[in-house]
């Protein structure tokens, strides 16, 4: 039987208007439309757009839903969903999506209702999944949800799309919940983004906000790993196809174009919505009415359909446009001709494809858009005649629409010249160029696009699995020493390997969960713990003075034997001379790089940067580390370059060579365990002893055999081996 794909989004594709149950036209209700029927059973779970309070009109309606439409229903309370959708969704979230820090408002208790709401969506998701079933969120109004549902359903596959930007994380952060949003979608299996700068944008967010590590694109947190890809949305092709071979199209086509008998048509189609640029694009109407003279044959058809009525916002917007296209209509409108044609509504798909095919220009300038649908379903109806697109540079849809006349929607002088240029630009020479984005626009369409979101989805369980089945084995070698109670060593790091790193270092002491696994690890006979960190001897002292393990602190500098109080130093015949001629460059580095320190240990001089401008402090870790590698070349000293730090210290003292020389004393171990996270735990990878089983903690490149996603993770991992 094929699993379910349960598509869950705020709205519903059908809506209940006056008791009728009507098919809503929305860009993702077109893409999901068209994924392949036999492939998944599909259900979807949304909100249908009405306040229904009575317990069993909501039966029947829900009855209705799931018989006709595969679709099941969360009922919202009117003053929840507001706070919800028109409050904390629409007047808070979707303004800094989009950049537009001036339009944020943030009330508390719409924070309260996306809570809730998103937890009620959450309620539904869970009685209606069931294990093997994929779960597809969609967009900004249900950030929290996948956080939600992976806490209750932890094996739910889980995949989030957001269809709008994700911002720069410097804008993000306004958001007095951005850490909450963030760490909700990381909830997901995979996110999906459209274009490759929002998924920067968001992985940056992540590591900024939640202070966790990321790669590119995977983001590891609590134990769970989450993957970004970009997908960028197609438009359902076949439907625009089917509908121009359509007696109805042609007609309707005919129609119109003798309304508009001898006139240039440019149209704009969109959501009345203040992202969209209208009154930047009326600015540039009027800008371009002025010299273009000739004003009989030139009519702009403006389709924008009703979007967020209940905010103040958008009702000022209506009202703004409305009364600057009368402006406009008033000072350019001849006895035959008012050159903008305005609708406020939304008008039949035909008619929609009937004005795309007929147009001489799609006039599309968002300040800002996810990708923008429109300017595909343009280029797709270019089937016969060849009309121009001229688009914003700053809509996701840029990125593919290569042979479009790219403008920027705030310089309407600019806008008008294109605008003009498009109009004298010989048909031959338009063809050119449209045909090539048309069969993009047709290849890479809303299946295509679902599907291969889809296909990833569950393929990263498959991979999830096969990390498990990685980690298994581990488990297994392990385990098998275990049984033929072998002696185990088991070195250990601290800082990102036991430990989440923290901003502060000094506030990275041994919590209760540490605590609790180590008392258990020192019950356990066989078992030589040996704690080596780059910290030192004092820090670990503090942490760990009450176990009777081996501590290896300054990276192999300072060591203090089971059961002994006492440091002692195996190198004291190293001379430090060094330090004295580097350190003033680390200095340097100090005072150039805010947030960044310098830490002296007897045996090393470190350069920390947790604390600075993320990007600058990596640039400036980089300069350092090449800066002392030069240096290093003809001195007894190591670089290396760690988590948020570069550190140099004696060449021969590293924690490689720590295992090794507590190996020599143990000759008869049976298996020894080497776990680390950075750059300076690879020197116990790289080791070739024999028996040795290496863990890498988190995610970058590494010599170790196996990895565990992070620490939370790991310490589960040793709690489950060593009960
Ligand atoms: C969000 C993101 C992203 C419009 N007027 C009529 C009509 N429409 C249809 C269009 C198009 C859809 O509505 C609008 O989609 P867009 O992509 O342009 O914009 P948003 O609504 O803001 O969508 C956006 C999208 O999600 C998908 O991920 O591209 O960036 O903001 O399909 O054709 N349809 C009909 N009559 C109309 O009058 N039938």
């Amino acid at each position: 039987m094929a699993n379910t794909l349960i598509n869950v989004s705020n709205r519903l594709p059908v809506a209940i208007q006056n008791g009728e149950l009507i098919k809503s036209s929305g860009g993702l209700v077109a893409a999901l439309e068209g994924l392949p029927k036999g492939d998944y059973e599909q259900k979807w779970i949304g909100w249908p757009g009405a306040e229904i309070t009575d317990q069993k009109e909501q039966k029947q309606i829900g009855r209705k839903l799931a018989n006709e439409h595969g679709c099941i229903p969360v009922f919202l309370g009117k003053e929840e969903a507001a706070g919800f959708y028109e409050g904390f969704s629409n007047s808070s979230v979707w303004p800094l999506l989009h950049y537009l820090p001036n339009y944020l408002r943030y009330e508390p208790e719409w924070w309260e209702d996306y809570q809730k709401v998103n937890q009620t969506f959450a309620d539904k998701v869970l009685e209606v999944a069931k294990d093997g079933d994929l779960v597809w969120v969609h967009d900004y109004q249900l950030m929290l949800l996948p956080a939600l549902l992976r806490a209750e359903a932890p094996h739910l596959r889980i995949g989030f799309f957001l269809h709008t930007p994700f911002p720069a994380p410097q804008v993000f952060r306004f958001h007095p919940r951005c850490r909450e949003l963030v760490a909700g979608m990381l909830g997901a299996n995979r996110i999906g983004f459209h274009a490759f700068n929002y998924l920067r944008h968001f992985s940056g967010a992540a590591r900024r906000l939640l202070r966790i590590e990321t790669e590119l694109t995977q983001v590891s947190r609590d134990g769970h790993t989450t993957a970004l890809g970009v997908y960028p949305i197609g438009i359902n092709a076949s439907k625009f196809e089917q509908t121009m071979d359509s007696k109805e199209f042609r007609e309707r086509r005919d129609e119109f174009r003798q309304a508009h008998e001898g006139k240039r048509l440019v149209i704009s189609v969109e959501r009345m919505d203040y992202t969209k640029g209208i009154l930047h694009r009326l600015e540039a109407i009027d800008d371009f009415l002025a010299k273009w003279k000739q004003i009989d044959n030139i009519r702009f058809i403006f389709v924008s359909v009703p979007s967020r009525e209940g905010i103040e916002e958008y009702q000022h917007l209506l009202e703004e446009v409305e009364s600057r296209i009368g402006q406009l209509n008033g000072k350019y409108a001849t006895l035959l001709n008012s050159p903008i044609h305005f609708i406020h509504g939304s008008i039949p798909f035909v008619d929609l494809c009937a004005l795309y095919a007929l147009a001489d220009v799609a006039l599309v300038t968002p300040l800002i858009d996810g990708m923008n649908l429109v300017a595909k379903e343009f280029i797709a109806c270019q089937r016969e005649n060849a009309g121009l697109l001229i688009l914003s540079e700053f809509a996701g849809a840029a990125e593919e629409l290569f042979n479009a006349l790219f403008v920027n929607p705030y310089d309407s002088d600019g806008v008008a010249a294109t605008l003009a240029d498009a109009l004298g630009t010989p048909i031959e020479q338009r063809r050119r160029g449209i045909q090539a984005m048309r069969e993009r626009v047709i290849r890479y369409d809303a299946q295509h696009w679902a599907r291969s979101f889809i296909e990833d989805l569950a393929s990263d369980s498959a991979d999830f699995a096969a990390e498990k089945s990685n980690i298994k084995e581990a488990k297994n070698q392990i385990k098998r020493a275990i049984e033929s109670e072998e002696k185990i060593a088991l070195f250990l790091d601290y800082d990102g390997t036991l430990r989440e790193i923290e901003v502060e270092p000094s506030a990275a002491t041994p919590n209760l969960a540490i605590e609790t696994l180590l008392r258990q690890l020192e019950q356990r006979p066989n078992l030589d713990i040996t704690i080596l960190s780059g910290r030192s001897e004092s820090d670990l002292a503090a942490f760990f003075g009450s176990f009777s393990f081996r501590l290896i602190a300054e990276h192999g500098a300072s060591w203090r034997q089971p059961g002994k109080k006492s440091w002692e130093r195996p190198h004291s015949n190293l001379k430090y001379t060094w330090k004295d001629k580097l350190l003033p460059i680390l200095r340097v580095y100090e005072q150039t790089t805010p947030g960044s320190m310098v830490e002296e240990k007897p045996s090393a001089i470190v350069w920390h940067y947790r604390k600075a401008d993320e990007e600058f402090g990596e640039w400036k870790a980089n300069r350092l580390t090449q800066e002392l590698s030069a240096l290093a070349a003809n001195q007894p000293i190591k670089v290396r370059p760690g988590k948020k730090m570069v550190e140099v210290n004696a060449a021969e003292i590293n924690k490689g060579a720590a295992v090794a020389r507590v190996l020599e004393k143990l000759p008869d171990y049976g298996i020894a365990i080497c776990a680390g996270d950075d750059l300076t735990d690879e020197g116990m990878f790289e080791l070739t002893l024999p028996r040795l089983l290496t863990i890498k903690v988190g995610p970058g490149a590494t010599q170790a055999r196996f990895r565990i996603a992070d620490p939370a993770a790991f310490r589960q991992f040793l709690g489950d081996l060593f009960k």
